[in-house]
C-alpha cells in the first residue's frame, strides 16, 4: 500500500489518505494523495485562509496601492515582519499596512461608516497614491458590509482616485488556494482593459504568477529586457495597479506561479485572445528552457541564447562547486504550494541533493502529481501535513535540512535539523543564474555552517554530538 498513516495520526484515520510513499516501480496511477480539500477536523492544519491568499499573497506585492483590510486590524499581521515582496519603489506596500480596525460595536451597528472615514483618510495622508485594493475579511463579510458601494462612493467623489475590492473573507475556500482563484477573478472583472498603455515593443509581455520575492521579478525583468521584451505588467510582485489594468494588450502571458495565478491566465486567453506560456526561473535548465521558449515564440531565440551562454558560462562552475559537496544530502522539501515541482528535480539534477519528501500545505492534486514525479523514489508526500507528522517524518527520514516556511522551520530547530526559508528565503533572490548559486550557497551555510555543532550541544547533559551529529556522552 503507498498510503501512509502517521503513528500520530491513527486517531485521525482520515489522514491516511493525504500521505503517499513513492514505492519502487509505482506509478502516479497507485495513488495520489488527496488534495485540496477541507482540513479535517482534529488536525491542526498549517494552512493559511482565503483572505491570506488574495491579500497577503497576491495582492500585497502590488507596489503603488494602499492595500486596507476591512475587518479586525489582526487580519493585517501579516506584513513587512513576515513578507519579503520587495519593490523599487523604497516599498510603499511594505512599510505601511491599513486597516479599518473593526471592533465589536461595528458587528452590531455596521462598519461601513468607519471604511468610508478610513479609505479619505489614508488617501489625505499620503497624497502621491491615488490607487487602493480593499480586502473583504470574515467579520465584515459576515454582517455583509457593502464595500463595493463605498468604494464607488469615493471614487464620485474623489476624482483621479481608482478602487479595486476583493471579496475573499477567510472563509472562502479551504486554504489560501481558494483566495487566489478569487483574486485572480475580481482583478479581471473589474480593471483588466480599463487603463491603455504605451507599447513599445513588438514583443508584450504580461510576467504572470511573479511576486518578486527578496528581487525575483527584477532579476528575470532584467532578462527579458536584454532581450528587447517589455514588461507591461508583472501579476503583481513590483507591478503597478495601472500596469496591471492594461494586461489586455500584451502578446504573450508568461506563467511562473501555476498554483496561484494560471486562473487569470486561462481568462486572458478566453476573454483577449492571449496565449499562455508556463515558465520556470529557478534552476539553470529550466530557466534556460525557459528563456528559450519565450525567445522562439517572438522569433527572437539568438537573444535568449545569448543571455545563456553568458550567464551560465559565468556562474555553473560555483554551482558545481556546490553540488560536489551538497551531493546525496537528504533534503524533505516543504513549501506552501507550487514550489515543490519548481525545485523538486532541479535541486537533485543541479546541487546533488537528494528529495526524500515532499509536502504542500495547500496545492491541489495537479501540483502533487507533477511533485510526486520529479522527486526520488522512496519520497514520502504529503498533503496539507500537521505539525505532529511533520516531527515524525523527520525523525524517521533524518533529512540533513528542510526548506519550509518559518512556523515549521521553528519547529525543525528544536530537534536540531537546519531550516531554509522556502518562502521567503535567506540570502535571496534565487531565480536567475546568479540568484540559484545563493541558493546552493543558503543550503550549504545551512547543512555546514560550524553554528550546527554548538546547536547540537546541550549543556544541561555532559553531552558533545559525534561526527554525525549524534550526541555522545563526553
Ligand atoms: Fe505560488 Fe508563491 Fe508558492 Fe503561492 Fe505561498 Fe509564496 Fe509558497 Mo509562501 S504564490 S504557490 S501562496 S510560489 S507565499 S510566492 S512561498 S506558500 S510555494
Amino acid at each position: 500500500m503507498p498510503y501512509h498513516l502517521f503513528k500520530c495520526s491513527e486517531c485521525i484515520p482520515e489522514r491516511e489518505k493525504h500521505a503517499v510513499i513513492k514505492g519502487p516501480g509505482e506509478t502516479l496511477a497507485d495513488a495520489l494523495p488527496l488534495g485540496y480539500l477541507n482540513t479535517i477536523p482534529g488536525t491542526i492544519s498549517e494552512r493559511g485562509c482565503a483572505y491570506c491568499g488574495a491579500k497577503h499573497v497576491i495582492g500585497t506585492p502590488m507596489k503603488d496601492v494602499i492595500h486596507m483590510s476591512h475587518g479586525p486590524v489582526g487580519c493585517t499581521y501579516d506584513t513587512w515582519q513576515t513578507k519579503r515582496y520587495i519593490s523599487d519603489n523604497d516599498n510603499f506596500q511594505l512599510k505601511y499596512t491599513f486597516a479599518t480596525d473593526m471592533k465589536e460595536s461595528h458587528i452590531v451597528f455596521g462598519a461601513e461608516k468607519i471604511l468610508k472615514k478610513n479609505i479619505i483618510e489614508a488617501f489625505k495622508a499620503f497624497p502621491d497614491i491615488n490607487r487602493m485594493t480593499i480586502y473583504q475579511t470574515c467579520a465584515s463579510a459576515l454582517i455583509g458590509d457593502d464595500i463595493n458601494a463605498i468604494a464607488a462612493e469615493v471614487m464620485e467623489e474623489m476624482p483621479g482616485v481608482d478602487i479595486f475590492v476583493c471579496n475573499s473573507p477567510g472563509f472562502g475556500g479551504p486554504s489560501q488556494s481558494g483566495g487566489h482563484h478569487k483574486i485572480n477573478i475580481a482583478w479581471i472583472n473589474q480593471k483588466v482593459g480599463t487603463f491603455e498603455p504605451e507599447i513599445t515593443s513588438d514583443y508584450v509581455i504580461n510576467y504572470v504568477g511573479e511576486y518578486n520575492i527578496q528581487g525575483d521579478q527584477e532579476v528575470m525583468q532584467d532578462f527579458f529586457k536584454r532581450m528587447g521584451i517589455q514588461v507591461l505588467s508583472t501579476f503583481t510582485g513590483n507591478g503597478t495597479y495601472d500596469g496591471l489594468r492594461s494586461m489586455h494588450r500584451a502578446h504573450l502571458n508568461v506563467l511562473e506561479c501555476a498554483r496561484s495565478a494560471e486562473y487569470i491566465c486561462n481568462e486572458l486567453r478566453v476573454r483577449y485572445g492571449i496565449p499562455r506560456l508556463d515558465i520556470d526561473g529557478f534552476g539553470f535548465e529550466p530557466l534556460s528552457a525557459s528563456l528559450r521558449k519565450i525567445g522562439m515564440f517572438f522569433g527572437i531565440q539568438d537573444r535568449a541564447e545569448a543571455i545563456i551562454s553568458e550567464e551560465v558560462e559565468r556562474w555553473k562552475p560555483e554551482l558545481d562547486w556546490y553540488k560536489e559537496r551538497l551531493k546525496g544530502k537528504k533534503v524533505c522539501l516543504w513549501p506552501g504550494g507550487s514550489k515543490l515541482w519548481h525545485w523538486a528535480n532541479c535541486i537533485h539534477e543541479e546541487m546533488g541533493v537528494e528529495v526524500v519528501s515532499v509536502y504542500t500545505k495547500f496545492g491541489h492534486q495537479g501540483d502533487m502529481e507533477k511533485g510526486i514525479s520529479r522527486c526520488e523514489e522512496g519520497a514520502l508526500a504529503i498533503d496539507d501535513p500537521n505539525e505532529l507528522e511533520g516531527l515524525e517524518a523527520m525523525e524517521e527520514l533524518q533529512p540533513d535540512i528542510i526548506f519550509t516556511g518559518k512556523r515549521p522551520g521553528e519547529v525543525a530547530k528544536k530537534i536540531r535539523v537546519p531550516y531554509l526559508n522556502a518562502h521567503a528565503y535567506h540570502n535571496g533572490p534565487w531565480k536567475g543564474y546568479e540568484g540559484w548559486v545563493r541558493f546552493a550557497r543558503d543550503v550549504y551555510n545551512g547543512i555546514f555552517s560550524p553554528i550546527h555543532e554548538l546547536s547540537l550541544l546541550d549543556i544541561s547533559k555532559d553531552e558533545i554530538p559525534d561526527d554525525k551529529g549524534f550526541m555522545t556522552q563526553r
